[in-house]
């Protein structure tokens, strides 16, 4: 079986980072370790979060790893939280990488806007973070950060999606996927490139209005059970759509609060098949 480990925070409600990455991977039949940076009461959009953050914590980790010889299929990093943790987890995926792939999802912002305790030298740091990825997942917030762009969220034509996947693979990252793609206003999906075979993908699924917190999460680890399973980048990129689509359809009818995140557990059979 393979097995990957994913490098985010542990947020206890609010359905987002090891809390959606765990099961989803887990239902793919991938095996999935977690190397929690931080623990969380919610995530950041719930105002006040206690928060336990686990910096500290993770050389002792990885030590113990390192003496027991477990070794990686593949690195999925998400949310983390701070410069400091850039840099701890930039030298545990040169200690662990090995012949595994990199999968580096720039978590910091969407809808034009950065999540809260995030900075412009943060966004700088992940940019460069992102040239040790094989693949990496900015949503399209995240792209425009990083590359210095102005962020427009909607008329993109496919000639500007491909300029901003070839100047992110730019960064480093051999393939590059850009989700919440809007090209027509009631499609969403996400697009990418392969740099070295010059590939480009699209994958839309139907738009619904509103915001579901928690679904670029879903989106990432859905794609890495995929990539660690041999799908290639277009068969992963269609996986994950097609997942999270089914997860925001599956949420539609309830009158709950969009923070508490997508009914991804009643999802999960497709997974398993
Ligand atoms: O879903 C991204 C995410 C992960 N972890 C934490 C967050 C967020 C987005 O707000 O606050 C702690």
């Amino acid at each position: 079986m393979k097995r990957i480990v994913t490098v985010q925070d542990i947020s206890c409600v609010g359905r987002c980072s090891l809390t959606v990455a765990l099961p989803i991977i887990s239902a793919m039949g991938v095996e999935a370790c977690p190397l929690p940076t931080a623990l969380l009461s919610t995530h950041t959009l719930f105002p006040e979060p206690a928060i336990c953050d686990l910096t500290d914590r993770i050389e002792g980790i990885t030590r113990h790893w390192k003496q027991t010889g477990v070794r990686f299929d593949g690195i999925y990093t998400g949310y983390l939280g701070s410069l400091r943790q850039l840099d701890i987890i930039s030298g545990f995926i040169d200690e662990f990488c090995g012949d595994g792939f990199v999968f580096i999802d720039p978590v910091m912002g969407d809808h034009g806007r950065l999540y809260s305790g995030f900075t412009t030298e943060y966004v700088e740091q992940m940019a460069r973070f992102c040239g040790k990825g094989d693949v990496i997942v900015p949503n399209m917030t995240e792209a425009c950060f990083m590359l210095g762009e102005k962020y427009i969220g909607h008329d993109y034509t496919k000639d500007d999606l491909k300029d901003i996947l070839r100047r992110l693979t730019g960064l480093g990252a051999a393939k590059a996927i850009l989700t919440g793609v809007k090209l027509e206003p009631d499609r969403l999906g996400a697009a990418a490139y392969d740099s070295e075979s010059g590939e480009y993908f699209l994958c839309m699924g139907d738009r619904v209005e509103g915001s579901y917190h928690g679904t670029g999460d879903i989106f990432s680890s859905v794609c890495v059970g995929a990539l660690a399973k041999g799908e290639s980048l277009g068969e992963a990129v269609e996986s994950a759509v097609s997942f999270t689509c089914e997860c925001i359809k599956l949420t539609l009818g309830d009158a709950a609060d969009r923070r508490f995140g997508v009914n991804f557990e009643k999802a999960l059979p497709i997974l398993t098949k």
